[in-house]
């Protein structure tokens, strides 16, 4: 009995364990499905939110909604009112905002960055009243750091970037031989199309590739992309590749279309090689048939050692052409690639050539003095740029993931448009060879070297003569100095390609660079992209990757900088390095934009001048009317980065920029253009020392494209950016009178504060006048204080708020900024009567606080 009831409660004990146990596995099972659920949610979340990481809410500055009747309460312990008068002095400073744009806290690695134009006096106005001269001081280091443009992550890439080519090469080397895109084209009637010679990969324009010998019976112009399909390797609809793959013959077949043959507008030379140019071969090495592949292959590998060969080989592949035949039906999507590696050489590369694969040159000792003489004819290491091989090869700085990625076979044309004025023979050249042997041909429409009217001998006839070799450049020299914006705009007028890429006359593209661009503006033609513009070093020339992640940006007043994505935001959305960054505002020296689309937005505003600021203003007309734009991580251009412009300015630099900018301001900012005037540029709006020129057509065209307004630009676009519309605002309280000033009938008083009473708000503007409506507190002289109608460009209107004494720095005093002598503001003890006084830093009539503060 005994046995069988501990038997029994055996049983039961271990049963009641069993069910412990289901019940705790059970527990976890349901915990760990919460969490799959949960991740899974964020998973989703994130992907929703990936490309909309500038969109997030817009809720800190938004000075009107702040102090709403229904929050007065709150600010009771800050702001005396009419049911509880008391001191607020003590902790009227917390409402002032902190800087939360400071670059501190958003990337400390900027700091210790070395600034890539530190020299430039670009934005100085030429104040000089004290308040001017502090502004120009904080701008001068703000435009240290936010022209800190791009950002060299390390020294040098390239001690890596040898064992980075061999093991290309290998990889290439092993590739078998590329059959994977095969073409399909289907005629309007759906009937089988015959035999068509199209070369693998670059199917662009089926228009464009003559088909061998049945030109005249092909229905080849296309009615509707739908109607081609091009079936390629991996992303192509599986089942459709297989349909099509089995009824395709393949055979190898001699291109016979110079539009789209590799090699055609490679190779060549110097005409006039610079003195110290290294020399380079002139020979025509591209082989035209498969057959000839593996024979130049060898060939390259014999002669050239440790370099990229791999690149010649890929592209050789890439230029094996096709025949095919074919009876399908009708298919719906087209085809895509992957990013073609193009990088052309002109002759083997030489690896122990100077700057070769982007390492830093060195000057010898005997020339330094030759080297620094030449500096100025570019503002960089001009001694270096002529030793440096013109198709040098550069460190393939794309994130991982960027060779792999696709782009479709039928991108757009590109016309690549370059102005210059007085460049730097080498470094043109590289430029344009950069272009030509990192470019797949079949999308390079033509090159555009626009000539803004350069004083260089060697920048007319020799040019032409050398670029004569190369059919695709097309060079236009311009009879009288246009300025870059101009020059631009001519370029585009004679531009034939359907995208229009704008590059700096010192750039090198990197290999695989104008895909991706061009993927963009096909995906969506209001895209306007930009590569990453790395950095060639302006002393040893070298070629430097930047951090990824950086945004174009700007601060007040309108200071072009870059600022990286915060961390947290990146693992937010989970952006990957090789995501596009949408970005507030471009660089302005390299971009894409689709030619129609650029005419679209009435181009550039023509009225802007030689330099500067036009960058701003084509950023928020695409924003602003519709487009987009982007930095595309997998698209890399080197471009060097100089201390000062080796060209003339014909007026004067400063005055120019200034202009330029304060058009942009008056067509794009709405109100916010104070914060532009505000941040040091008073002296624009005197309209007799500074003529901006007629803005109307500007206007129209603003209002004709109905654009939105530039809160709606802050707001979605670039909602980090500090923009309160005023200094300070709502109530003006007087710590000696503890009374309010208040406008009645047109004249001032005092009253007893109330929030509620309209006729006691003022703002304290950007450009700091005092007023209530379009009335502005002034003082003619030590006498009287009255109101008279606000005009932003009257100087004795201006009122600064500071301390007279350093500690405790509170902004207390109400100064006239106009008087030789400080006077300031000051209520009478009967709280009756104001006017100015003598400044006196104890007198509590002359404190001033008003209820909310957004600047310092
Ligand atoms: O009168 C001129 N005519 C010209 O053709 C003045 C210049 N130019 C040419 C010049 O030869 C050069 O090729 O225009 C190009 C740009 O001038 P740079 O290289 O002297 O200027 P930058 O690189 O300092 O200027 C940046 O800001 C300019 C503002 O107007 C333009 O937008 C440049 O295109 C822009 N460059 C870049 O965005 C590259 C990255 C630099 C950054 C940040
Ligand atoms: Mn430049």
């Amino acid at each position: 009995m005994k046995k069988s009831t501990m038997r029994i409660q055996t049983y039961f004990r271990s049963s009641g364990r069993a069910l412990a146990f289901i019940f705790i596995a059970s527990v976890i099972w349901l915990l760990f499905d919460m969490a799959a659920l949960r991740i899974s949610f964020s998973d989703v979340n994130s992907r929703l939110t990936k490309y909309e990481i500038i969109r997030k809410e817009r809720g800190k500055y938004k000075p009107r909604e702040v102090m709403s009747s229904a929050s007065i309460p709150n600010k009771k312990d800050q702001f005396p009112l009419k049911q509880n008068e008391r001191n607020g002095e003590s902790k009227m400073q917390n409402d002032v905002n902190k800087d939360t744009f400071s670059e501190t806290n958003r990337n400390p690695s900027r700091k210790q960055k070395p600034s890539v134009k530190p020299d430039k006096p670009v934005w100085q106005p030429g104040l000089n009243t004290s308040l001017e001269e502090k502004h120009k001081e904080k701008r001068k280091s703000n435009d240290v750091k936010a022209f800190s443009t791009a950002i060299p992550k390390k020294t040098n890439m390239s001690p890596n970037a040898e064992e980075h080519n061999k093991e290309r090469k290998v990889k290439l080397k092993q590739k078998a031989p590329n059959r994977e895109n095969t073409i399909v084209i289907i005629n309007r009637d759906n009937n089988a199309v015959g035999k068509v010679a199209v070369p693998v990969d670059l199917v662009k324009d089926f228009t464009k590739v003559h088909p061998v010998g049945q030109k005249q019976e092909l229905h080849l112009n296309r009615p509707d992309k739908k109607r081609v399909l091009v079936a390629s390797d991996a992303q192509s609809n599986k089942a459709d590749e297989k349909r099509a793959l089995e009824k395709v013959e393949i055979s190898p077949k001699t291109n016979t279309d110079d539009s789209v043959r590799f090699g055609h507008d490679h190779g060549g030379n110097d005409v006039i090689p610079p003195k110290e140019q290294v020399p380079q071969d002139n020979k025509e090495i591209y082989p035209k048939t498969e057959n000839n592949i593996s024979k130049a292959v060898e060939n390259v590998n014999n002669k050239s050692g440790k370099h990229f060969k791999s690149t010649f080989l890929n592209a050789m592949t890439k230029a094996e052409t096709l025949n095919v035949h074919f009876t399908l039906p009708v298919q719906h999507h087209v085809g895509t690639h992957k990013v073609l590696h193009v990088d052309a050489t002109q002759s083997p590369r030489n690896p122990n050539a100077p700057g070769q694969f982007g390492e830093p040159g060195v000057v010898p000792k005997d020339k330094e003095m030759v080297a620094k003489n030449k500096w100025k004819e570019g503002y960089f290491n001009v001694y270096l740029s002529d030793m440096i091989p013109l198709d040098r090869a550069v460190p393939d700085t794309r994130p991982s993931g960027c060779a792999e990625s696709r782009v479709h076979n039928d991108l757009p044309t590109t016309s690549v448009i370059m102005c210059f004025v007085d460049e730097v023979w080498s470094t043109l050249l590289r430029s344009v060879h950069s272009v030509l042997n990192r470019s797949p041909p079949h999308l390079i429409k033509e090159v555009i070297l626009v000539d803004d009217f350069s004083t260089k001998e060697y920048l007319k006839d020799h040019l032409d003569k050398y670029m004569s070799q190369y059919p695709k450049v097309h060079i236009l020299h311009l009879k009288e100095r246009q300025g870059l914006i101009r020059a631009r705009l001519e370029g585009a007028a004679i531009a034939t390609g359907e995208v229009l890429t704008f590059l700096d006359s010192h750039i090198e593209c990197n290999v695989g660079w104008l895909e991706p661009l061009l993927e963009r503006v096909h995906m969506d033609r209001k895209k306007v992209a930009c590569p990453v513009i790395e950095v060639i070093n302006d002393k040893d020339m070298s070629y430097m990757i930047v951090d990824n992640f950086q945004r174009g940006i700007f601060k007040w007043p309108l200071v072009f900088g870059w600022m990286g994505v915060p961390d947290e935001e990146i693992k937010r959305n989970n952006i990957k390095d090789s995501d596009p960054i949408r970005c507030p505002v471009m660089a302005g020296g390299l971009f894409s934009i689709d030619k129609k689309y650029f005419y679209e937005l009435g181009t550039y505003d023509p009225g802007l001048d030689v330099w500067g600021g036009e960058n701003m203003e084509i950023s928020f007309k695409i924003w602003m009317c519709g487009g987009e734009i982007e930095i595309i991580p997998c698209s890399r251009v080197g471009h060097i980065f100089r201390g000062d412009n080796p060209y003339k300015f014909p007026k004067d630099r400063v005055r120019t920029v200034e202009r330029n900018l304060a058009r942009v301001v008056e067509v794009w900012l709405d109100d916010y253009k104070e914060l532009f005037y505000g941040h040091g540029y008073h002296h624009l709006l005197d309209k007799k020392r500074m003529d901006i020129g007629d803005l109307t057509q500007q206007k129209e065209l603003r209002k004709h494209l109905k654009c939105k307004d530039f809160k709606w630009y802050l707001d979605n676009v670039y909602p980090d950016l500090d923009a309160p519309l005023v200094r300070s605002d709502d109530l003006l309280f007087n710590l000696g009178v503890r009374k309010c000033l208040s406008i009645e009938n047109s004249t001032l008083s005092f009253q007893v504060c109330d929030l509620n009473e309209k006729n006691q708000h003022f703002n304290h503007t950007w450009l700091r006048l005092i007023h209530q409506q379009n009335l502005c507190l002034t003082a003619i002289d030590k006498g009287t204080v009255s109101l008279e109608q606000c005009d932003n460009a009257k100087h004795h209107l201006r009122w600064l708020h500071k301390s007279l004494i350093l500690d405790p720095p509170f902004m207390d005093h109400l100064i006239l900024e106009h008087l030789q002598q400080p006077f300031c503001l000051e209520g009478s003890p009967s709280g009756n009567t104001i006017k100015m006084a003598t400044c006196n830093s104890s007198s509590p009539f002359q404190k001033w606080k008003f209820t909310n503060y957004y600047a310092q």
